[in-house]
């Protein structure tokens, strides 16, 4: 085989690249779908095109550009992706083949698509005689796609798991009371993240004793238009009058604890983010499981005390075994802190 032909990427593509990566961020980050940007040169490195994806069964990135330009324009252009180019007939037409046909003398791209289904297209590309050139501004783009870039890779949703708790570790006081430990800014942002996410997983402790209704709201109460599927994690029944039952999003409650089973279940249906509310034991489990691929935890300035911590058995026994985290961010939300982390070494699963 003959050495591959690869071109190094000038600042001109680097900015093209910036520019694909604002346009990938118009798309939806909910959804199976990854948020992907395109941009198309003129062989004179003019910007002629821009296209994003919005969403499952919409056009791909790189046909949405393409749509723009007539074969005139595409006949030796070069198109700069944030994902590699498709090679499938998915819900849409393979990427690689609209680039062929388009004429397309270069492709650049920023990270490889680890779907299985979709992947292969920079080696059709190349087989065409298209140069291919990879892992243009590669980190900024895997970080802004992480989450799908791991869900895809574990074939299960990535999962945010949020608790919030006094400084002093405790989810509620004694006789169970509970709301509120954090101040109102601070459940504002955890309505915003289970808006961004297309799963919410709460176990049945929850719903039985706080009977929440798991919708996405604003500030005045008003549910907001993105709204995760409930999902009930457990084998206790849940009572006919739940609010729950209310959710604009029909409820997924499989009756079971099986947490790789009902996972798996929600990829399959298209969740790539799932959003694990507790309680405390839905929370270890996850934890112990190695599930948790990002913490989001709230902290209030209170302390509380006694037995009802907002994490239970973890299965550490000893120090060594503990779960060490990288800490990726320290906010203030209102009065209350928001520490975002993530396990320190990749989790197995
Ligand atoms: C691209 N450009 O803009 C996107 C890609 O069901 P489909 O046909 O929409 O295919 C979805 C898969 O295609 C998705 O899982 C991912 O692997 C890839 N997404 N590829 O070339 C795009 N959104
Ligand atoms: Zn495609």
């Amino acid at each position: 085989m003959s050495a591959r032909h690869e071109e190094r990427a000038t600042p001109l593509i680097e900015n093209a690249m910036r520019r694909a990566l604002e346009l990938a961020e118009r798309g939806p980050a909910r959804g199976a779908n990854p948020q992907v940007g395109c941009v198309i040169l003129s062989p004179a490195g003019d910007i002629i095109a821009e296209g994003w994806h919005r969403g499952l069964g919409t056009p791909h990135a790189e046909v949405d550009a393409l749509s723009k330009l007539t074969a005139d324009d595409t006949r030796g252009a070069t198109a700069v992706v944030t994902l590699e180019p498709c090679n499938h007939y998915g819900r849409t037409g393979p990427c690689s083949e609209a680039l062929i046909g388009a004429g397309v003398a270069q492709v650049f791209y920023a990270v490889s698509d680890p779907n299985p289904a979709a992947k292969g297209g920079a080696d059709r590309l190349r087989e065409a005689g298209v140069v291919v050139t990879d892992g243009v501004l590669a980190d900024e783009v895997s970080q802004f796609l992480h989450p799908w870039l791991t869900a895809v890779r574990r074939g299960r949703p990535y999962v945010t798991l949020k608790w919030a708790s006094s400084l002093d570790g405790r989810a509620a006081a004694t006789d169970g009371s509970s709301q509120w430990i954090t101040g109102e800014a601070a459940r504002a942002h955890v309505h915003a993240q289970r808006a961004a996410s297309d799963a919410i997983l709460v176990g049945t402790g929850t719903v039985l004793a706080d009977d929440p209704s798991l919708t996405a709201r604003d500030a005045h109460g008003d549910v907001l238009p993105d709204q995760p599927t409930p999902v009930v994690v457990g084998e206790r029944t849940i009572p006919a009058d739940a609010r729950l039952h209310g959710h604009p999003q029909p409820l997924f409650a499989p009756g079971t604890r099986d947490l790789d089973a009902i996972l798996s279940e929600l990829f399959a249906r298209g969740v790539r983010r799932a959003f694990v509310e507790g309680g405390p034991t839905l929370a270890s489990a996850v934890v112990s499981a190695g599930l948790v691929d990002e913490y989001l935890i709230y902290l209030a300035p209170v302390l509380i005390g006694g037995e009802s911590l907002a994490l239970g058995d973890i299965g550490v026994g000893t120090l060594a075994d503990a779960r060490r985290l990288e800490i990726l961010g320290v906010e203030r939300v209102g009065d209350d802190i928001l520490v975002t982390a993530r396990p320190h070494a990749p989790e197995e699963r």
